[in-house]
């Protein structure tokens, strides 16, 4: 199987999931990324038992209502019942590095709010440790020399992210060389760095299920 059909076959599983678990009528969270815009495209068949969703993203909000499926502000609802996001990596812990994509505050934002966390990936995603995929880090503009050198104290060697604005107009450093073995101090340690908005890590809350594609099927983990 290719790449692109894991993630379809994930992505489908993921429909599967929302149409049974999530009550009619209640809002789902919607991630950014490959793999969930294969999801996006699978839930325009069940838009009417959804009573609206939360975009991670511009880039999600567009393709989502592009599917007449209709994207609310967040600030105007309660609870949102499911989030379906991807990773760029999760381990054993359901820890994830997000963020490759660049949405990581808006990611966190909604997955802070949900009541569910559904992360859907392809195998290739899983790791012992995290840290090969280089940890994405938010950051006001004019922090970011600053937050660079706090970032290598760390022993990471962070690299701005070129002709990269977020939708909140920051930058992201992408840092290399982490060997993650304490994913939710890290989270909370490059938290504290002033400058910083958000990075990538999602221990704190990371996810409550894991839909994994292989070439043998789609296994969950809870
Ligand atoms: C997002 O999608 C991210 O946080 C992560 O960076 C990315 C994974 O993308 P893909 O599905 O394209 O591998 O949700």
């Amino acid at each position: 199987m290719t790449q692109d059909e894991l993630k379809q076959a994930v992505a489908r599983a993921a429909r599967d999931y929302v149409a049974d678990r999530l009550p009619v009528g209640a809002i789902l969270g919607v991630g950014t990324g490959s793999t969930a815009n294969f999801f996006i495209d699978e839930i325009a068949a069940i838009k009417d038992r959804i009573g609206g969703t939360i975009a991670s993203s511009e880039a999600t909000a567009k393709r989502l209502e592009g599917h007449g499926i209709r994207v609310l502000d967040l600030n105007g609802i309660d609870a949102i019942g499911i989030y379906v996001d991807g990773a760029d990596e999760i381990d054993a812990s359901m820890a994830m590095v997000k963020g490759g994509g660049g949405a990581l505050t808006r990611e966190k934002i909604v997955a802070a709010v949900a009541k569910t966390f559904v992360c859907i990936c392809d195998a290739s995603k899983r790791v012992p440790v995290m840290g090969r995929f280089p940890l994405p880090v938010e950051v006001i503009p004019m922090a970011s020399a600053y937050v660079s050198r706090e970032l290598e104290k760390l022993g990471g060697k962070p690299k701005l992210r070129e002709g990269m604005v977020t939708d909140n107009g920051n930058l992201i450093l992408d840092v290399h060389g982490l060997s993650i073995t304490d994913p939710v101090g890290l989270e909370a340690h490059i938290n504290q760095i002033v400058g910083v908005v958000t990075n990538g890590l999602f221990a704190q809350r990371g996810a409550d299920v894991l839909l994994l594609a292989a070439a043998d099927g789609v296994q969950t983990y809870t």
